[in-house]
């Protein structure tokens, strides 16, 4: 699902975080993409206008932190707006004291109600809940058996009532969970093709009998804007609390799941995806909006990023000197530290976008080089690491003891950083002589 929209998304950013230094216009084109995706996922229109005035307000206005270059800042922004749009805080059930608590699914036909019901019911008996499921989808003799049929794959009762009154097989279910000491009542409904007043009048008559804690509206995903039109129509007749949105395994597009909290005002609670009674969770915002921006871990490297600056603010001095291209190996020796604390060079590679599709990327990182470089440079005197070019043979091999390493890899060293601060140099010099950009932070080439 949203493959899509994760794949455009990751070219926008991968865009962003190559760049060195964005522009207002990089910004610009980037929220235009931006929009543009969001618009082909199927997302209202109302909605991706906002989103994007939003983050580009943000995107501009904000103050650039130190461990965060442009590109990862705005992606950061994206990112915590895309989790308001799915509603921020994590939608559990709020069910009421009473027993039993009940719970009532209602949607279009097809959406996938009946398997909803079932898979909430096991969830639930999974929390230690002992639900009976009530089925109320007397137009559809079928219906019914499939919900007995589902109950009995679960090891879950089932009751279908007699008659063909919804609401009084609504009134006896309930009746029946009180008798068979039962918690949970979740009751399943019909379904219509379109929103019909018939439809939205039976649904209201078997909520005034039960009074359900919750009403779910069970939104199929793959239908995108239409699911948000009936859904909206649905809050005005007969209200709901929440969204379980269904077949999220689909090739959804997104657009739904995006659109729906800020279109209805109703947070998603549930998301399913699948045939099996597992494939079904409570929905969590925040790992949603990751998924979408397609990232991997991308972004709690950026949180992480922002924890380790905030553990080790970069003084005023050390910024200026940066800020010329002149740095030193104690630099090079805090760049390590501020790594570590990100997890490894390990950690950092596999949180960049596509890098958990390299194979191998074990294997390819060499965390011991890490080690090495930083057991080189603590056997340095300050005097050494504030000017190497003071670093002769004797020294060299004094250090090299002191590290436990060969002198060849403290000339490796050395030669790397010597070029490192050459290119560092002319970098500020093109800067220099470069248009006004954006402020960026300091980041070392090669880290
Ligand atoms: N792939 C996938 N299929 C699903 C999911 N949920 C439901 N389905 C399928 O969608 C079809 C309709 O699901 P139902 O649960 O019968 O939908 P309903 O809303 O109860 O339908 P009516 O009772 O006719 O209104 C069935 O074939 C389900 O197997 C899901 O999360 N993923
Ligand atoms: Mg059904």
């Amino acid at each position: 699902m949203f493959d899509n929209l994760s794949d455009r998304l990751q070219k926008i950013f991968a865009g962003l975080t190559g760049k060195g230094r964005l522009s207002e216009a990089d910004v610009d084109v980037a929220m235009r993409e931006i929009r543009m995706a969001l618009l082909e996922a199927d997302v209202n229109f109302k909605v991706v206008k906002e989103f994007v005035a939003r983050v580009k307000e943000r995107a501009v206005g904000s103050d650039v932190m130190n461990s965060l270059t442009p590109g990862q800042q705005v992606i950061k922004i994206v990112l915590d707006e895309m989790v308001h749009l799915l509603g921020d805080t994590n939608s559990k059930l709020a069910l009421s004291g009473r027993i039993p608590n009940v719970l009532m699914l209602v949607g279009l036909q097809g959406s996938g109600k009946t398997t909803a019901t079932a898979k909430l019911a096991y969830l639930m008996r999974k929390q230690g809940r002992r639900p009976l499921m009530v089925a109320c989808d007397v137009h559809r003799p079928a219906a019914i058996d499939q919900l007995e049929a589902l109950g009995r794959e679960m090891d879950i009762p089932v009751y279908r009532g007699e008659g063909t009154d919804p609401v009084a097989i609504a009134k006896q279910g309930v009746r029946a969970a009180i008798d068979s000491l039962r918690d949970l009542v979740i009751v399943d409904t019909a379904g219509r093709l379109h929103v019909d007043e018939e439809m939205m009048d039976e649904a209201a008559a078997i909520r005034d009998v039960v009074k359900p804690d919750q009403i779910l509206m069970v939104v199929d995903a793959m239908t995108g804007q239409d699911a948000v039109n009936v859904a909206a129509a649905f809050a005005e007749k007969v209200n709901f609390d929440g969204v379980i949105m269904s077949k999220m395994d689909g090739d959804a597009r997104g657009g739904a799941a995006l659109s729906i909290r800020q279109v209805t005002g109703k947070p998603i609670k549930f998301i399913s995806a699948g045939e099996k009674p597992e494939a079904f969770e409570p929905f969590h915002p925040d790992r949603m909006a990751k998924r979408i921006l397609g990232m991997g871990d991308v972004v709690s490297l950026i949180e992480k990023a922002q924890e380790a600056a905030a553990d080790a603010p970069m003084d005023e001095k050390t910024a200026q000197r940066l800020g010329k291209g002149d740095f030193t190996l104690d630099d090079f020796l805090s760049q390590i530290s501020q790594v570590r604390k990100m997890g490894g060079l390990g950690g950092v590679l596999k949180s960049l976008p596509g890098a958990g599709k390299l194979k191998d990327l074990e294997s390819q990182v060499d965390e011991k080089e890490l080690d090495r470089t930083e057991a080189i440079i603590r056997s340095m005197t300050l005097k050494e690491r504030a000017n190497p070019k003071v670093m002769n043979g004797t020294r060299r091999e004094r250090v090299a003891r002191g590290a436990g390493v060969h002198v060849s890899d403290v000339n490796r060293l050395l030669k790397q950083f010597a070029e490192t601060r050459k290119m560092m140099k002319q970098l500020k010099t093109m800067q220099g002589k470069g248009k006004k950009h954006m402020r960026m932070p300091g980041g070392f080439p090669g880290f």
